[in-house]
């Protein structure tokens, strides 16, 4: 993206996956090594993996859920963090990962539309809480007490989150950024034809060519520690 075209932008909506985290120490699920050659997808991410084996799917989020203690956020979620501070058109800043990384990189609107590790839903009352704690002993929901807790993270075959809000962002944006995501998960992985069919300009942040790279107008590739604080700087033209 020219210099130019980056200060006459006015609305931006950045798209991040587990890419933004890979230099943090989460693993991504895709990468040679990720979740998803430690785990299979069905028995983990899945409603039905669930409800066949609640407790590994309990422990495998418990064990995500504390290894997020041990874990900073590098310099591209500082990076956005300062984004958001300093910009002065509107942004959205969409992520697909259940880390806290954004926020405690100092990004305070963060859309979780995949859901959130420190969050509980209650089977029972549908209630969303803040939570902080190990699942796997079937604590009491904070509002309606039932032992009913799973973890508040979207699954495949369910809807994520904020979906009207995300696509209405995305029809008004010109410009539209994803970092660290393959381009393999849909719905995600179509908000980039989503804001070119808006006419927005597009650009790809990631270590490699991800799936959906052909749809982009511009691709950079390399470390998302890198690449965001550069372009970062080119947009608030400092
Ligand atoms: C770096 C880096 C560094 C590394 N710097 N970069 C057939 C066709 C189309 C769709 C479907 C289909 N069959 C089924 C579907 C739908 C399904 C789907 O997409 N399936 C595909 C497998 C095909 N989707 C769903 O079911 C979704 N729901 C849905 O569609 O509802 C209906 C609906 C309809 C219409 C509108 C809206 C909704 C739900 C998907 C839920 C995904 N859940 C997970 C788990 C969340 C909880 C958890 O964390 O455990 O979400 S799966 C997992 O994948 C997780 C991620 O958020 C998601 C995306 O992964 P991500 O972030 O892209 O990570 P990776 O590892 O894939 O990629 C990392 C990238 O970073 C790589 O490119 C690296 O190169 C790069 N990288 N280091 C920069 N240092």
């Amino acid at each position: 993206m020219a210099q130019g075209q980056a200060n006459m932008t006015q609305k931006i909506v950045i798209l991040t996956g587990a890419g933004i985290s890979a230099e943090s120490g989460i693993d991504t699920f895709r990468s040679a090594g990720g979740l998803w050659e430690q785990h299979r997808v069905e028995d983990v991410a899945t409603p039905e993996g669930f409800a066949r084996d609640p407790d590994l799917v309990l422990g495998f989020y418990d064990a995500r859920r504390e290894a997020l203690a041990k874990v900073e956020p590098n310099p591209a979620h500082h990076a956005l963090g300062r984004l958001e501070r300093e910009f002065p058109g509107e942004l959205l800043l969409v992520t697909q990962n259940v880390d806290d990384l954004h926020e405690r990189g100092g990004a305070e609107k963060v859309l979780h539309m995949h859901g959130e590790l420190k969050s509980a839903l209650c089977m029972a009352c549908e209630m969303r809480s803040p939570w902080d704690a190990a699942m796997i002993e079937r604590p009491p929901c904070p509002v309606c007490q039932a032992p009913t807790l799973r973890p508040d993270v979207v699954w495949f075959g369910e809807m994520p989150y904020q979906m009207e809000r995300i696509y209405a962002a995305l029809a008004e944006c010109d410009l539209f950024v994803s970092i660290g995501t393959s381009g393999a998960v849909y719905p995600a992985a179509g908000f980039v034809q989503e804001a070119r069919a808006q006419g927005a300009a597009t650009l790809e942040l990631n270590l490699e060519p991800s799936e959906g790279s052909h749809y982009f107008e511009e691709s950079r590739h390399g470390p998302a520690g890198q690449l965001v604080p550069d372009w970062v700087a080119e947009v608030l033209g400092s």
